[in-house]
Parts: C-alpha cells; structure tokens; sequence
C-alpha cells in the first residue's frame, strides 16, 4: 500500500492514523468551510436550491419536532425524517410517513439536486451478504472474539499487538479473506448510483472487497482502512506478493518478510497506522458533495467518522443504519439530516423503488452474478 507521510503533505489534516473514536465532538468544520464563502463554483445558487428543496421537509420536521414529547432524560428521541415519541418504533413512522427520510432524500435526488453524491460506509453493508460486523450484540465479531484468545476486541486489529502475536489476526483474516461472499443489493445500490453518474466517490471502511467486486470501479472508490488485495512486512513495509501471503495464512503458517524477516500482514490498516493515500481525496470530495449517505457503521473509528462532519452545513446527510450513530444521535439534527433507522437491505431496497431503480438494480445484480457463477 502507498504510504506516506501526511503529517507533511496535508498539514490541515492532523489525524491520519486509525485510530478508536474518543467519542469528543468535533466542532462542524462544514460550518467553518461555508463561512465567508462567496457564491463560488458551488456556492449561493446551488445552495438556495437546495435549501428551497428541503425547505417543504423542513417544516415537516419542525411539525412532528412540536408533536415529539422528550423522553426522560429530557432529549428528544429521533428517528425517520424527524422527530419521535420515545418508544415509537422507527419503523411504524417510516411505513406511515408521507413524507419519510428515504421519500424526501428521493424526491431531491429525482429533482436532479444531488450530482455529487458521497457515500460513507461501513460492516453494516456486507452482513447481508453473510460477514458479521464489528459491534452488532451477540453476532458482531466483538461479541465472538474468545476463539480468537485476544485480552481484548480490539487486540486483533492493534499493530502492538500483532508485532508479538500475529496469530490470533491470521485466523479472523482466514474468515474474512476475500472469495467466499458475494456483494448484496446494498452494494449494486452504489453501484446503481455510480451507473447514472452520481456517485461521486465511495468511502468504505470495509476490507472485504464487495464493492470491487459488484463493479465499483478503483477511481470511485476509497478503500479507508485497506484490504487484502495487497501485503507488506508490518515492520520495513517491504512489498510481498498478496497471493503468497493469503497461502501462507491459509495454510495456518505466517509469512515472513524477505528483508528484515518479521511478520507480514495483509495491507489491512490496524489501530495505529497510517491510512492509504487514497483516503486524503475526502479534502477535495467532501466540501464539493451534495448529498451524502452514510450506511452500516457506528462511526467508531477515526478519522474516517469525523468525515460526515466535513460535508457543507446545508448539504442533505441520510443515514441508513440499525440505530442512530455520531452525529445524527445528537438532538436536536442538523438542518438536512434524515435517517431510515432499520435492517439496511430494506432501506436500501425502499428507496431504489421510489427512485425507480429497483429493477435496473435487480437486473445488473442478476447478470453479474450469474456471470460470477460461470
Ligand atoms: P461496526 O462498528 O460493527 O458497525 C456496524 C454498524 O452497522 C452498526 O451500527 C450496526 O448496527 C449496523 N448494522 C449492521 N448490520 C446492519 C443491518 N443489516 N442493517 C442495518 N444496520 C446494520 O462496523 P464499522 O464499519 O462502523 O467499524 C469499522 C471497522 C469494522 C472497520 O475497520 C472494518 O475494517 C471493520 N470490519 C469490516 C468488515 C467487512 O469488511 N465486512 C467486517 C467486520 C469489521
């Protein structure tokens, strides 16, 4: 993997190493970005465009806000497109709402508004296609880690820990090596919006390869935190084949560096290193996004879950995801922020059918992956 050294390259971005979110907020720099910004390349027309879309949401959200009793810690519970009622089930809401998170996003999206769109993803995307993610209770792969014999969960992804103990790494890295799972509908969906020239780029924590797999294409992807498609000795970071490296820890023996002799490792970024080069195209994507989709994390892991907070204050932030995660757990929302709060494929799916895609989606779907089985 390219590495280098962004403490010199990218002096405005000061956290480049992968590390646990401290849970502090960041100030919105979305607020900074815009302020005193003149009506540039994306300025003042765009944005009162959108601001008038969102404007009819808006005040929907302001009545189901006046409709919403605080819970008793005295917050106000959020879900779908608004506001609700603590205990009232985000699915009951988004089944009844006119006008929910996914149909007002849709409506923006069919309106031509939203050209630039970013996609953040995280596990949550590919437990449909049968890979556990990380924090889900009783079948993330924190809650199943004692096979694993790390003190721990996150021993098995810190790089101090694999220097003296790579083992416990390797066997997770025999169940997640790409090969034995498929891309779901989530991922044709990103690829769906890749096909009718929205995608701008898509940011994926994850290291199991779906998104190249159903046709994401290299340059509209960002892999954040690495993959198996590459390896290099964790100490000298020497190049080594990726196929070596996979036999070698298939094989339950571990591959050992051609030049110093410690330990090589899949190019997978742990706690504590640095991200790929390819992750700083966020300083350039994100102030030009127009609507950005989170989907499948818990925004644990930073820097990568500071990025939804770089995105302009006025552009639109749709979260798909089980519950609500980093900012949008905050009362009361940003102005454009919706969430569909639920089991990501349905989601998913509800809003490629109000847009219309759905069948497209189940087509490319089908001919990729009958060719896939060919
Ligand atoms: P995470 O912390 O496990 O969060 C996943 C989020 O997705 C949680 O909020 C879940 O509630 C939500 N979620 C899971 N399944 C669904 C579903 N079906 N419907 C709706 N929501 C769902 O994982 P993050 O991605 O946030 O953490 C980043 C880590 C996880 C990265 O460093 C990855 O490398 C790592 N990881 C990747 C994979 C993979 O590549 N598939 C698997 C496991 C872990």
């Amino acid at each position: 993997m390219n590495r280098c050294s962004w403490d010199k390259m990218v002096p405005q971005s000061p956290v480049t190493r992968m590390t646990r979110s401290s849970r502090t907020r960041h100030s919105d720099p979305a607020e900074t970005q815009d302020a005193g910004r003149g009506p540039g390349s994306y300025g003042k027309r765009r944005r009162k465009q959108t601001d008038s879309a969102l404007a009819q949401d808006l005040r929907h959200m302001s009545e189901s806000r006046r409709g919403s009793l605080p819970t008793s810690k005295g917050k106000l519970s959020k879900s779908s497109g608004g506001l609700l009622q603590a205990g009232q089930s985000s699915g009951s809401r988004s089944a009844s709402s006119p006008r929910g998170a996914l149909a007002s996003v849709a409506r923006l999206v069919k309106l031509g508004r939203c050209q630039n769109v970013v996609v953040v993803a995280g596990a949550g995307i590919s437990t449909a296609s049968g890979i556990p993610d990380f924090r889900t209770p009783g079948t993330g792969l924190y809650a199943n880690l004692e096979k694993y014999d790390v003190p721990y969960p996150e021993a098995i992804f810190n790089i101090d820990y694999f220097s003296n103990n790579p083992q416990p790494f390797f066997s997770l890295a025999k169940a997640l090596y790409p090969g034995s799972h498929r891309p779901n509908y989530i991922h044709y969906f990103v690829r769906m919006l890749h096909h009718k020239g929205l995608l701008l780029r898509m940011y994926t924590q994850n290291i199991d390869g779906l998104e190249k797999l159903c046709g994401i294409p290299d340059d509209k992807l960002v892999e954040a935190h690495g993959g198996f498609a590459t390896a290099a000795c964790h100490l000298c970071y020497t190049v080594f084949p990726a196929e070596e490296a996979k036999r070698a820890i298939m094989n339950d023996s571990i591959p050992v560096c051609t030049f110093c002799a410690a330990t090589v490792k899949p190019d997978v970024v742990f706690f504590g290193e640095d991200l790929p080069q390819k992750y700083f195209l966020h300083t350039a994507d994100f102030p030009k996004a127009d609507l950005l989709i989170v989907m499948g994390t818990s925004l644990q892991i930073e820097p990568f879950a500071s990025l939804v907070n770089t995105v302009r204050s006025t552009v639109p932030r749709l979260l798909l995801n089980r519950h609500a995660v980093g900012p949008f757990e905050k009362a009361p929302p940003r102005r454009g922020d919706r969430m569909e709060l639920g089991d990501l494929e349905v989601s998913v799916r509800r809003f490629a059918e109000m847009l219309g895609w759905n069948d497209e989606i189940e087509e490319l779907m089908r001919s990729q992956e009958t060719q896939a089985q060919m």
